[in-house]
């Protein structure tokens, strides 16, 4: 029987400890500020590319609009030269639009999948970099831990790196809020946030935060890591409420008690920070060691919400 040739590859999402929100070139996908994140073991996706007729897109077994995706592979194809059409065959499994990036790991297996079936020679740096083109949060999907996005200054300049750090025992509590697709796309609310008369200085700080953010990384000092994300998180969904353009947010009133149970959790002498990206769900930054109790806690709590413990995941590999 003869197999349809094609390619595999897998990535895993990440979690930004330092936001990416804002573009200085919408085109390019160049961002306002650097960003570092941190890739999860638990959250992936799997895509398979394979040559057809036209470009065509399915989402775990469902076709799906492949507009974006076409106009990506026509940016590859600028980029490296023609190729043919290509059948994009995903398996995701991260929660779709709500706030688990799931156009971070989708950019990012879809950028390695199709560079290894066309034997493009290419670092993971350059993959990274290509891939900004479809999603500014896939740069950082292909490397395992943590990874910083040098923001750069233009097309070439601006992809991500892995960022060595010793021994973490980290994890996060992911409080699954909501799986329903998000009103605003994170283009259009990073589009309205940069109306906020805030915007400058959360450029500034940002840029700040993640230096105090490095050094706290590797002290190995997770309250610190924690702190610091929270306060990148707040400012972050501060700019959605001061945009003056429609201002907004992604919070809901779980969204809000859960945050007030965090604070809870620390006055108990827990480690406990929260991180929230375009979406309801509150992310808990935490121990290992300290994750299963604080699960166990919040599902006492929340009996209608689902939590998951995650923990540092792989960069990207092949199959
Ligand atoms: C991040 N987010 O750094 C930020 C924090 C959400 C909140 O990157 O327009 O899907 O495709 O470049 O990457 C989500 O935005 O946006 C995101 P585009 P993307 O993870």
């Amino acid at each position: 029987m003869s197999e349809t040739k094609g390619q595999t590859a897998i990535a895993h999402t990440n979690i930004a400890f330092i936001k990416y929100w804002g573009k200085a070139d919408p085109i390019l996908n160049l961002p306002t500020t650097s960003s570092l994140s941190l890739t999860l073991n638990e959250y992936y996706t799997k895509t398979r590319v394979e040559e057809a007729d036209e470009d065509s897109l399915m989402i775990n077994e469902l076709k799906q609009d492949s507009k974006r995706v076409h106009e990506f592979l026509n940016v590859l194809r600028e980029e490296m030269g023609d190729f043919p059409p290509l059948r994009v065959i995903s398996e995701n499994k991260v929660p779709l639009s709500a706030g688990l990036a799931s156009s971070a790991s989708s950019f990012a297996a879809l950028t390695a999948a199709v560079a290894k079936h066309n034997n493009w020679d290419l670092s993971l740096e350059e993959l990274s970099c290509l891939a900004r083109r479809g999603s500014g949060s896939a740069t950082r999907s292909f490397f395992p831990d943590f990874a910083i996005w040098d923001k750069g200054h233009d097309d070439k300049s601006s992809f991500a790196h892995h960022y060595d750090v010793p021994n973490l025992p980290i994890a996060l509590v992911v409080c699954k809020i909501s799986g329903t697709i998000k009103k605003v796309s994170s283009s259009d609310g990073m589009r309205r946030a940069q109306t906020s008369p805030n915007y400058d200085a959360w450029v500034k700080e940002s840029a700040k935060q993640l230096e105090d953010m490095k050094v706290a990384l590797q002290n190995a000092d997770l309250e610190r890591v924690g702190q610091i994300a929270e306060a990148n998180a707040l400012a972050m969904h501060g700019l959605n409420l001061t945009a003056t353009d429609r201002r907004f947010t992604y919070f809901n009133q779980n969204t809000m008690k859960v945050m007030e149970e965090v604070k809870v959790l620390r006055a108990k002498g827990y480690i406990a920070y929260a991180t929230m990206d375009a979406g309801p769900n509150v992310k808990i930054i935490t121990s290992l060691e300290q994750a299963e109790d604080i699960k166990a806690y919040l599902t006492e709590r929340f009996r209608k919400i689902q939590f998951d413990i995650a923990t540092p995941g792989p960069g990207i590999s092949y199959e």
